[in-house]
């Protein structure tokens, strides 16, 4: 194949690879946007350069050794006898302590990082508890006072610039809680609790995705991190905090909700308590339904609700016997959740 035809493919090759899947929301972890990130992703692009003259520099050797002696007159490779001249054990020696100091420089890099992501420099004012279910997030924001509590799922907000702790529950099977622009990976574990933090340098979406095979869905099993300034933040806390005000011609969806979606779905404010599924209390406040697999658009969350299973094969929701005009007055209900 010529030059002229490889080019253009390895062209729109690359740019496939530089385009998310997702449009503005990167799942990269080339570029970190919060201290927790940063010395992490220069780590990693260091040790990289540093793999990459270590690859370049061995490669050069072999090739110069095999070309200085090469044999070039023979008819059977078993008749040259090995010979050793000039003692090149000195330079296995000199090789030795090289690497040896390329390998301690890394790994004292390496504990340097470790050290500095363990924990935030300052103290944490804000911890979330994040559990990973089958195939969804839950976020409980925790307070000292139990009334300013509560649960929201698949998008997690945070005030920017200041470090958040998140305690990762494991609510079935073994998940990890992977928010690559921000920080490492740590796995939620049923029947322990794992904390971690992260911290946004600045306002974003970021993406989030579980990072442990979990199950059929496991690839769908996304997640938002928003990071607001503290105000944006604050005002988003108290509306998530109110319970839902059911307005009297939403009151047939929301009769229709709490029966076939109430054993499963909370919505305070209403007889739904179900804790096994996703907090819909604020539904509207959020841009995607059941583990980022669609955003939550009006046509996207009906035909969620008619056939969950055409959407997300082998979610935990079953699709419910609603009629058209049932179906109509519950989302007609959720569209009233902002
Ligand atoms: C048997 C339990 C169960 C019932 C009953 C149920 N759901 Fe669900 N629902 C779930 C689970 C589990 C999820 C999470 C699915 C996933 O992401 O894989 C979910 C997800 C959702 C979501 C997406 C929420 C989000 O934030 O991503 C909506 C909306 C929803 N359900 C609406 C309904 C409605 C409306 C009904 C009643 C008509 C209903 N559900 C009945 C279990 C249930
Ligand atoms: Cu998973």
């Amino acid at each position: 194949m010529s030059i002229r035809r490889v080019a253009p493919a390895a062209a729109a090759l690359l740019t496939l690879l530089a385009q998310p899947a997702a449009g503005q929301r990167p799942l990269g972890y080339l570029h970190g946007e919060g201290p927790k990130a940063w010395p992490v992703v220069q780590l990693t692009l260091g040790l990289l350069a540093i793999a990459c003259v270590v690859v370049i520099v061995t490669s050069a050797l072999v090739v110069v050794g095999i070309w200085r002696r090469r044999v070039t007159d023979i008819t059977d490779i078993r008749s040259v006898p090995p010979t050793r001249a000039g003692g090149g054990l000195r330079w296995i020696a000199i090789g030795l302590g090289i690497s040896g100091v390329a390998l301690l420089g890394s790994l004292i890099w390496t504990v340097v990082v470790l050290a500095a992501v363990n924990g935030p420099s300052r103290p944490t004012r804000l911890t979330i508890e994040v559990t990973g279910q089958q195939w969804w997030w839950k976020a409980r924001y925790l307070d000292d006072d139990p009334s300013q509590q509560f649960i929201t799922a698949g998008e997690i907000h945070i005030p920017v610039g200041e470090p958040v702790r998140v305690r990762l529950i494991g609510g079935d099977v073994i998940h990890s809680f992977w928010v690559p622009a921000l920080a490492g990976k740590m796995e939620t574990i049923p029947g322990q609790i794992n904390e971690t933090w992260i911290e946004a340098g600045q306002p974003g979406i970021y993406r989030g995705q579980c990072s442990e095979y979990c199950g059929v869905q496991h690839a769908h099993m996304g997640f938002l991190v928003v990071a607001d300034p503290a105000e944006k933040f604050a005002a988003w806390r108290a509306a998530q905090l109110r319970p839902a005000q059911v307005a009297v011609p939403q009151q047939t969806g929301a009769t229709l909700f709490v029966y076939h979606c109430g054993a499963c779905h909370t919505v305070r404010g209403t007889g739904a308590g179900g804790t096994v599924a996703p907090d819909l209390t604020h539904l509207m406040s959020r841009g995607i339904l059941a583990g980022d697999v669609v955003a939550n658009t009006i046509g996207n969350l009906a035909g969620w609700i008619a056939n969950p299973q055409g959407v997300k094969p082998g979610t935990r929701m079953p699709a419910q016997d609603l009629s058209g005009p049932e179906l109509q007055r519950v989302v007609g209900f959720l569209q009233t959740l902002k």
